[in-house]
């Protein structure tokens, strides 16, 4: 109001349009700096304080805050007005002659508000359209100017703003979290020379080896074209049609249908580029290079049956569980580590690097840990940044390149593509969540939303009325393509084909699952059991069968035998006999035990469960404790609000045994005091609640009164072999219970099918 008052039009939330002070009004005939990019003192983090938690985000520069800042907007204290800025009177009818009388058509206030609306959904993505996403950083380890001269890596300690979004593949917008799928891992970065988008996947290859099979194979696996069904699973005919035709799937079968189909949390997954890419340094020397994003909190999944129930309960789980841990402080943090190799360690490889369904054994070219990835500040709007973040795998920049993988090239024409229709015009990078913290000065014009305002007449190159700007960068500072050989024979000339190697479809099938542990194993092969038997039509069973006698006997054998084939089918014939043999035939690495994380409990949830008549000191001190080891305990009772405990002591339960069902938490407490563990034993949920815990392996805490709980819910003390359960602690032993929840699950205690 006092830039009104001194009659000069100012709008704060524009403060782009006069430089970087803040409320500071331009004078009459001063020259207003351009709006600048580069950072200022106060986009330093130390005053990044999130409004939501009032926490300070960890060290690191973010220029996105900065540069998001122009298009905040904050309507706390404001007027509601039209989009025109026009102030609304009444806000509650419309425009009416008589009051009941007809509306009238010049309401146009009304008639902006419902155009506005019905035009509020865009098309969602093609494939990966559930996802959340955060803001973050990464940050630089150890400099590999040596072998890049991309800008994240140019010194340790540098860092380089980031947007993250994880995603399922197969369902909706609004399908459920917990789904069997394989999850995208996708990074934005925003570096000093334009953004670099890492469109990953949390498994290390890819179901085809061909851009050419993408179209088919979304089709087949999208729920189906006649009645619309399944929902956010692949386990139907079509998926299992194509894949068991396309023997070249194997390998990535055996990752989905493992545990990394089904995470715990975006947090406890790792992350892959998937193909092989180039890094090349300033002499522009190229190396091959692959990306790993390995969590911090380590790789923990889920077991089917909890997936499943969770979906129902929440199908918001994996999204609920990323922006909880943000808000919370628990940033969920990755490090990032690459595999490099030269293009001739590649020729002699016993696999082609180009193929995207073959890793490259971390036992063969170990990793280098160069960087780390910290989320640390939720969305303010989901649409705006989530929703309408629009990752490219073109997205590269100097001192990057690709590599001649079939599956990357079509990659890198189809997201830009896509883009154009999903986010409605070719302007998509000026969406504030899109657009690069460099600056874009180009003579691209026009189009539709075009945001920027380009001055002057020049919009051509070359030019002289411009002053020749703007003006090519030169080798040293642009994008370099690799002048990368062509292998191609001379007498191969343009082919539909592919190289002999990849004809392999089996070796790293086999090495995948030879490298599990007997439980992963177990869960591939009761993976592969429901899906094929959901699958309608016996022939796509059995071919899927007699493929997977080429990875493995010993999981073909027991995959039959749970869809009651009286005998195998014949191995499916193989593309090449005689394949090289391969140099690794078992990789710790691959296996989700390899990297147990921190071994804290920081982020766990963990139910206490109260009820009138607990002893409320003994609840209260297991909460405090693990509340001080960073795990988020809440009290679970029959129903939310105060609890009378034997002592006194006040307790208010934030969750009841109805709203929040046992399989959402990591382990379970179980009180002391007879009266209070009666009145829980009279509920069914209690029974439920327990029994979930001990078929899902986790940890419970069983206090003395609580033998009974056990009792009545019919749930053993012990291992099936009768020896000690280490994952179920008695009495007050807080130190056995952080330790047994360090291990995350107790696996031994599994029976397939589970124990009545
Ligand atoms: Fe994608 N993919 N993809 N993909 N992909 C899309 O882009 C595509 C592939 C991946 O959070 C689409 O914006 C083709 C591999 C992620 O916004 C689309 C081929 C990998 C995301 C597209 C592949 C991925 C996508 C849909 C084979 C792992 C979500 C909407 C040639 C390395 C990004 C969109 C986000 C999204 C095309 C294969 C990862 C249609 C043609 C391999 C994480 O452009």
């Amino acid at each position: 109001t006092d830039h009104l008052a001194e009659g000069m039009p100012f709008n704060p939330n524009k403060r782009g349009e006069h430089g970087f002070d803040n409320g500071v009004q331009p004078q009459p005939g001063a020259t207003v700096e351009p709006q600048s990019r580069l950072p200022t003192a106060s986009t330093l983090s130390e005053e990044n304080q999130t409004e939501k938690t009032g926490g300070v985000a960890a060290d690191g520069v973010n220029w996105t805050i900065e540069s998001l800042d122009r298009v905040r907007v904050d309507s706390a204290g404001q007027v509601l007005t039209t989009n025109q800025g026009v102030p609304i009177a009444e806000n509650q009818n419309s425009l009416k002659y008589g009051l009941r009388g007809p509306a009238l058509l010049e309401d146009f206030i009304l008639r902006e508000k419902i155009t506005h609306f019905d035009h509020e959904r865009i098309p969602e993505r093609i494939v990966h359209a559930r996802g959340s996403g955060a803001h973050g950083y990464f940050e630089c380890t150890e400099a590999l100017t040596d072998i890049t001269r991309a800008a994240p890596f140019q010194k340790v300690g540098k860092v380089t703003p980031v947007f993250v979004r994880f995603s399922t593949v197969q369902g909706e917008r609004g399908s459920k979290d917990t789904a069997r799928d394989v999850r995208g891992f996708a990074v934005k970065f925003y570096t000093d020379e334009g953004n670099w988008d890492l469109v990953g996947n949390n498994m290390p290859v890819f179901f085809i080896q061909d851009a050419m099979k993408f179209p088919d194979l979304v089709h087949a696996v999208k729920p189906e074209p006649h009645h619309g069904m399944p929902q956010a699973a692949s386990a139907h005919d079509t998926f299992w049609d194509f894949v068991s035709l396309m023997p070249e799937s194997t390998h990535m079968l055996m990752w989905a249908m493992s545990d990394r189909g089904i995470p715990r949390s975006y947090a406890t997954m790792q992350g892959f580029g998937v193909h092989t890419f180039r890094m090349v340094n300033v002499e522009g020397d190229a190396v091959f290079v692959k990306f790993h994003w390995n969590p911090v909190y380590g790789t923990h999944s889920l077991v089917w049956d909890e997936a499943v129930k969770i979906s129902g309960a929440d199908p918001d789980y994996h999204r609920r569980d990323l922006w909880e841990r943000i808000e919370s402080g628990a940033f969920p943090e990755w490090e990032l580590g690459i595999q490099v190799f030269t293009e001739e360690q590649a020729e002699a490889f016993s696999f082609d690097v180009l193929d995207p369904t073959k890793i490259v054994p971390e036992e063969l070219v170990p990793l280098r840990t160069v960087g780390r990835l910290v989320l640390s500040r939720n969305p303010d709007n989901f649409f705006a940044e989530t929703e309408q973040v629009a990752f490219c795998a073109a997205h590269i920049v100097p001192g990057l390149d690709f590599s001649n993988d079939p599956l990357l090239a079509g990659r890198i024409h189809s997201y830009v593509d896509t883009q154009i229709s999903r986010l409605g015009g070719p302007n998509f990078h000026e969406i504030p969540i899109n657009s690069p913290v460099a600056p874009v000065h180009n003579n691209q014009r026009d189009g539709m939303h075009r945001q920027a305002i380009h001055r002057g007449r020049v919009s051509y190159e070359p030019n002289s009325l411009g002053g020749g700007c703007p003006f090519q960068a030169g080798a040293m500072h642009g994008f370099m393509s690799v002048p990368a050989r062509i292998q191609a024979k001379e007498e191969q000339g343009k082919v539909r084909a592919k190289p002999e190697k990849f004809a392999d479809h089996y070796a790293q099938a086999t090495l995948f699952y030879e490298s599990q542990t007997p439980v992963e194993q177990a869960h591939i092969a009761a993976a592969f059991r429901f899906e094929l038997s959901k699958v309608t039509v016996p022939a796509i069973r059995e071919r899927m069968v007699s493929s997977l006698r080429n990875a493995s006997e010993a999981l073909a054998a027991q995959v039959a035998a749970g869809l009651g084939m009286q005998e195998l089918p014949p191995p499916m014939p193989r593309a090449l006999d005689n394949p090289a043999p391969p140099e690794v035939t078992h990789s710790v690495a691959l296996s989700l035990r390899a990297r147990p994380g921190d071994r804290s409990i920081k982020a766990r949830k963990v139910a206490i469960l109260v009820a009138d008549g607990i002893v409320g000191q003994a609840a209260k001190d297991v909460h405090a404790a693990l509340f001080s080891q960073g795990a988020v305990p809440r009290f679970v009772g029959p129903h939310i609000g105060s609890v009378k405990t034997s002592d006194g002591v006040a307790i208010d339960a934030d969750a009841s045994l109805e709203n929040e069902p046992g399989f959402l938490f990591d382990a379970l407490v179980l009180p002391d005091g007879d009266a209070g563990v009666q009145a829980l034993s009279r509920d069914g949920h209690t029974m439920e609640f327990i029994r979930d815990q001990h078929r899902h392996c986790k940890p419970i805490l069983v206090m003395p009164a609580s033998q009974a709980l056990m009792e009545a819910a019919h749930v053993p003390l012990t291992l099936p072999s009768g020896e000690v359960d280490p994952g179920i602690v008695q009495g007050h032993d807080l130190k056995a219970f952080v330790v047994a929840m360090a291990r995350h699950r107790h696996h031994e205690r599994e029976t397939d099918p589970p124990l009545p």
